[in-house]
């Protein structure tokens, strides 16, 4: 058979998990054509309508339904436009014999769909969750920075939600993430730190969570309950991205119970209509929250969601503002001294401090000036001509310099990172900011790149791995990441250069004539 490395790593991204024609055993479906005739039913519907599915199908829900039940999910309906959202009502008496239930309803397409799931069932609930969204925003609030801020939600998720492990997941750039904040029973092995690679987080799954800022896994172990029939009669099935009681893909659950989970659950962050990162809640036991316990949550998300984004706009503000006084202090000593190309090496100084590095040099006229760490005075002229190619006349950034200038490998320690900034287009010359390597070792939880494979119908798969032991892994020939605000700063000290440059050429062409 192939061998791993032959596998395509999208065979996981290609599961069609909002597709699955299941539900949870604690939920009830029931779809309906815009004219409320029920097209698809959830196989254990009997339990609470006391009529099974060969009963239900294709009858209207007004037979079934009292008025008061009919009237209750045709007023949130009416604020549901199509695809988008889903809207709750909790503790009807559906029958109008007694019986609680808490409805969800959304559109599928172009079927109403109606979840049933019954009252309360985790006996306390979370009281007046307007109240306890308040109060534990307030606390969030007034933490100082950013860690405690995410502290502060794991630990009130967990005192709200009672499972055994409340993790903040993050990701980074590349899609893999790793646990910045957890609260934890005594006694349980802690996973903060740890990395995980892309592939456990499926780009369909990042892309639905997104949409549907909820999942819950009850139980673990239970059997799902079958949707029938499972297609429509254009043979479509029925999409249930928005749904609130989806079976979860089966090999997740493969995944969950490889780390000894009995339930989960857990909350997107959204941040820039971007998946930040997810509130990821792990249980040894199986465990249900409410529909209105999972709506407040989710509530939370929201706001947890926004109180983030506010933290990190207010940060980056900061940074900004502070780069701006003193890109304006370096550039009032440029305009004050008026130096050569050449002598802008004596600025090196001011220069790191706006972009902070280990070495600094000037190229110009085919001639280097250095300052720090920087590669050897011979290097440089092939330095120059790669960024040549590569710089063309814009700010070049990488943290990797070998990766793309192999002859880059030979000088490691000195200059794994570089930021070059173009100040002439004839000849082309550069100041160039060059930072060292970092040895960085990244935790991983088992090795991200073993992971077995499996035979299925459609061909081999990736599973997920057995083995969460955490697994180290060096990471050598990078510097420190360039910051967008490192970026930000290069662009404008670009600009201005070219201003002061300009300036004292017209200057001393002026003087002499
Ligand atoms: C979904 N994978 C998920 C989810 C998480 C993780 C949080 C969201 C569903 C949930 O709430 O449980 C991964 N869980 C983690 C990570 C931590 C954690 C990283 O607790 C860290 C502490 N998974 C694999 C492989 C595949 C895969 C190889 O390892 C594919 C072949 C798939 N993961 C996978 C799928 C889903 C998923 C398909 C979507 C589940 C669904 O919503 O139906």
């Amino acid at each position: 058979g192939p061998s791993s490395d032959e596998l395509d790593l999208s065979n996981c991204d290609r599961e069609p998990i909002h597709i699955l024609g299941r539900i949870q055993t604690f939920g009830y479906l029931v779809a309906m054509s815009t004219d409320w005739i029920i097209q698809h039913i959830s196989a254990n519907i009997g339990e609470v309508f006391g009529r099974g599915p060969d009963d239900l199908l294709g009858a209207p829900l007004a037979e079934i339904l009292p008025s008061s039940a009919l009237h209750a999910i045709r007023g949130k309906l009416q604020l549901l436009s199509p695809n988008d959202g889903s809207e709750r009502v909790f503790g009807v008496d559906l029958f109008e014999d007694g019986r609680r239930f808490d409805i969800a309803i959304h559109m599928s397409d172009v079927s109403i769909v109606v979840e049933i799931e019954v009252s309360n069932v985790d006996a306390n609930g979370v009281g007046n969750p307007g109240s306890l969204i308040k109060s534990m925003i307030a606390r969030i609030q007034r933490c100082e920075t950013m860690d405690g801020v995410y502290r502060e939600c794991v630990r009130q998720l967990r005192a709200v939600t009672g499972f055994d492990r409340v993790m903040l997941y993050r990701f980074n750039d590349n899609g893999a993430g790793s646990v910045v904040a957890e609260a934890l029973n005594r006694g349980i092995e802690p996973f903060m730190g740890l990395s995980y690679p892309a592939t456990d987080i499926p780009r369909q799954a990042r892309r639905l969570y997104l949409k549907n800022r909820i999942r819950i896994i009850a139980d673990i172990n239970s059997q799902d309950v079958d949707i029938v029939p499972p297609t429509n009669p254009n043979g479509a099935p029925l999409d249930l991205s928005l749904s609130v009681t989806r079976a979860v893909s089966p090999i997740h659950v493969e995944y969950l119970k490889n780390m000894g989970v009995g339930a989960s659950f857990s909350i997107s962050i959204v941040i820039d209509d971007k998946l930040w990162g997810l509130f990821a809640l792990h249980h040894y036991a199986p465990r249900q929250l409410s529909m209105e316990t999972r709506s407040t949550m989710e509530l939370f998300g929201e706001m947890v969601s926004l109180v983030i984004e506010g933290r990190l706009a207010k940060e980056m503000r900061k940074v900004e503002e502070e780069a701006r006084d003193l890109h304006d202090r370096v550039v009032g000593r440029l305009v004050a001294t008026s130096p050569t190309m050449e002598e802008l090496v004596d600025f090196a100084d001011d220069f790191r401090e706006l972009i902070p590095c280990d070495g600094f040099a000037v190229w110009a006229k085919d001639v280097v000036r250095t300052v720090g760490r920087c590669p050897f005075p011979d290097d440089m002229p092939g330095i120059a001509r790669f960024l040549n190619r590569a710089a063309a006349s814009r700010v070049y950034a990488t943290e990797q310099l070998s990766a793309v200038y192999p002859k880059a490998q030979e000088f490691p320690d000195r200059a794994a990172g570089l930021l070059a900034i173009p100040i002439s287009r004839s000849p082309r010359d550069y100041l160039i900011f060059f930072r060292r390597e970092i040895i960085e070792t990244v935790t991983w939880a088992g090795r991200p790149d073993e992971k077995p494979v499996e035979y299925g119908p459609n061909g081999p798969r990736l599973t997920p791995r057995k083995s969460f032991e955490a697994w180290q892994e060096t990471v050598r020939d990078k510097s420190a990441p360039w910051s967008i605000s490192d970026l930000k700063a290069a662009e404008a000290l670009r600009v201005s250069i070219l201003e002061v440059l300009l300036r004292f050429n017209e200057e001393s062409e002026r003087q002499q004539q």
